[in-house]
């Protein structure tokens, strides 16, 4: 069964193909070139049809399986922000770099050292023009400095609940056991399995 993966994002890619090695896996910028999708809609859930529904029609492939993934965190003591606007937290074209030293900005501004905080992850799916989804969330708390080098985007300044180091300094297994990314593939995984192929 061959899958699609609707993303640019090095971060996700890497885990997504390293979660999904029992499926023969491509990132859509392996087949097309990538191009730009406006990510306009206010739902994670919306955001990844939005993503999934453009590689699917650019593929041009009747048989393709196309998956996409729209994610992001959400900050308690910042009213759940940046949600779905996780990418472009700093401004269009932001860096993770940028993104993550906004929130630690914003944490600062209210003189928090820390604030509970939960990662979404809305996958999307289309087969034969037909679209599902399914989400997964993790939950911990984000701290006012970056610790570690591993994961990617926030990961630096995430602490997962039950644990005392971040996801930048924890090890990509445990990562892969608890995240949103890894909890909501797992449901995927249940729907691509049941696709009529
Ligand atoms: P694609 O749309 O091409 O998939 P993107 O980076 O634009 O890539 P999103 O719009 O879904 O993806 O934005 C998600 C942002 O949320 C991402 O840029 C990260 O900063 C953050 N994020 C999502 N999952 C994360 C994770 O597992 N670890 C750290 N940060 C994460």
């Amino acid at each position: 069964m061959k899958i699609v993966l609707a993303s640019s994002n090095k971060g996700k890619l890497k885990e997504l193909k390293e979660l999904m090695d029992d499926f023969e896996v491509y990132s859509y910028g392996e087949l097309i070139e990538p191009f730009e999708i406006v990510e306009d809609a206010s739902t994670f859930k919306g955001n990844a049809l939005l993503k999934a529904r453009a590689v699917y029609d650019a593929l041009n492939d009747k048989d393709a399986i196309v998956l996409s993934d729209d994610s992001g965190i959400s900050v308690e003591a910042l009213g759940g922000e940046p949600g779905v606007f996780s990418a472009r937290y700093a401004g269009a074209g932001a860096t993770s770099e940028e993104n993550l030293q906004k929130l630690i900005e914003n944490l600062k501004k209210l003189g928090l050292k820390s604030s509970p905080a939960y990662y979404t992850a809305a996958l999307a799916i289309i087969y034969k023009g037909r679209e599902q989804s399914v989400h997964g969330w993790m939950h911990g708390s984000v701290i006012d400095e970056k610790r570690g080098n591993n994961g990617f985007g926030y990961d630096p300044i995430f602490v997962p609940l039950g644990y005392d180091k971040t996801l930048g300094e924890l090890s990509e297994s445990i990562k892969k056991e608890l995240s949103h990314r890894s909890k909501a593939l797992r449901l995927a995984k249940i729907l691509l399995k049941g696709l009529n192929k």
